[in-house]
């Protein structure tokens, strides 16, 4: 049930001595090896090798991803390159990519910490592994990958893509365990519909996904179609990547692995920490981290924090699932709005499909949302009054939902495109 139950249900006053000492020796590090924080630290007179309590963590500058570009490809490591064994890298579709290191001890320590998620989620030695995340420069991959292989189970390393195959190789193979972002997963199960293959034939048992956002209404969904227990796993490649926080299997939140991460979920606004339970921006600091360690990251990525003790008996926090990045929210006549309260929305409704997209448009000043959704064949080609009342009851509870009023479009089944990595289910046509 744990990988490494001494960590995992730690005593928080032990737990808090063993953060402390961890962040001495990071802030430490960088300050003597890192030219980016010694300068900061300087400017802002921090004494870093006196960092006295946990709480100083709030005396330290901020790392943003911008820092990271500034610092393309190597800047911001704390070692030498000779002592790096493996580079990851951001995608760089939206602007310089940014380069992350890992040295022989940050690849088993980010072993370990994936290990837990998967054992968190019920994933043993005796299961087979399916790893449908891209291999490569994105951290999805090898991040699982690595950390299947430490707990011991066969892992099938077929990256993402080619989705048949997958299907085939699912079957034949008897994959217990599915790895892969919610969106692929979705995607698996229409081709496995097309294939006439009945999900419930497989062997499937567990779902791991993460990677992007995902609401609970997606995981009902996944989890009724495939037949499986889906849990949440979440990281970011500026951290480690996948196993920074992941579901233990009362999939109620996810639990950060503490003993390697110091979170802060701050108002993005004031920068001040938020009240238990409410939502604020996660701020990950690393506390093991030897080629890359980051202070005080601005993850962007909503949450909070669930603040009841799990049952599972893991002493780490809970954070709710993400619930989008605060760059993804939209401004719709000065009302907020998240495309995955969009998403739950549309989850709840019978005969609509989990497929969707969210289009912005700008009309004379003002932002307006259209959004695109698939129904089933059987009411798409009904009668328009059916049409019509569909329509009716999606535009009423979103509007109830998100407090402002959208255009709603029903399209046929299978005319939105899949998606075999991370979802892209906004389309912003403003010229911003
Ligand atoms: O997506 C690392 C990862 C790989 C996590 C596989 C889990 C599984 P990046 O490509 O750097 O790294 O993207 C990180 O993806 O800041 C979030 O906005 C989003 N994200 C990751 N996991 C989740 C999740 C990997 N479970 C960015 N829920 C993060 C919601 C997620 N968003």
């Amino acid at each position: 049930m744990y990988w490494q139950q001494e960590y995992e249900c730690m005593p928080r006053e032990e737990l808090a001595k063993l953060q402390l000492a961890r962040l001495q020796n990071t802030v430490s590090r960088v300050g003597n090896h890192v030219p980016f924080y010694r300068t900061k630290f300087k400017e802002m007179g921090i004494d870093f090798e006196n960092l006295k309590s946990l709480d100083d963590l709030k005396r330290l500058p901020f790392t943003y991803k911008q820092d990271l570009r500034d610092n393309y490809p190597y800047g911001l490591f704390a070692v030498p390159l000779r002592e790096v064994v493996r580079v990851h890298s951001s995608s760089g579709t939206t602007g310089q990519a940014t380069v992350v290191g890992y040295s022989r001890n940050d690849i088993q320590m980010w072993s370990d910490l994936v290990a837990r998620v998967l054992c968190g989620a019920g994933v043993t030695a005796d299961d087979v592994i399916q790893i449908a995340f891209g291999y490569g420069l994105f951290t999805g991959g090898f991040g699982l990958h690595y950390g299947a292989e430490r707990l011991g189970a066969s892992v099938i390393p077929i990256s993402a893509g080619n989705t048949k195959r997958q299907i085939q190789i699912m079957r034949d193979f008897k994959t217990t365990a599915l790895v892969c972002t919610p969106s692929y997963a979705l995607k698996m199960v229409d081709v496995m519909m097309d294939a006439g293959i009945n999900p419930n034939g497989l062997s499937l048992k567990y779902g791991l996904f993460g990677a992007e956002p995902w609401s609970e209404g997606m995981r009902q969904e996944l989890n009724e179609k495939l037949g499986i227990r889906a849990s949440d796993n979440y990281g970011l490649s500026e951290i480690m990547g996948p196993g920074v926080a992941g579901e233990c299997h009362v999939c109620h939140g996810l639990h950060i692995n503490e003993d390697h991460f110091l979170y802060e979920i701050l108002d993005p606004e004031t920068l001040e920490p938020v009240k238990p339970g409410e939502v604020g921006e996660l701020v990950i600091t690393t506390l093991t981290k030897e080629a890359f360690p980051v202070i005080r990251y601005r993850t962007r990525d909503l949450t909070r924090l669930i603040p009841e003790p799990c049952p599972c008996g893991r002493t780490f926090d809970r954070l709710h699932r993400m619930l989008g990045r605060t760059d993804d929210m939209l401004i719709i006549k000065g009302v907020n709005v998240f495309p995955m309260q969009i998403e739950s929305v549309l989850c709840e409704i019978k005969g609509t499909a989990p497929h969707y997209r969210i289009i912005v448009d700008r009309e004379n000043h003002e932002d307006k949302i259209t959004v695109m959704v698939e129904v089933f064949n059987e009411i798409f080609f009904d009668a328009m009054k059916r049409q019509e009342e569909m329509i009716n009851t999606i535009k009423r509870k979103l509007a109830s939902e998100l407090g402002v009023g959208v255009s709603v479009k029903l399209v046929e089944e299978k005319t939105l495109e899949r998606f075999e990595g991370k979802g892209a289910r906004v389309i912003d046509n403003r010229k911003l």
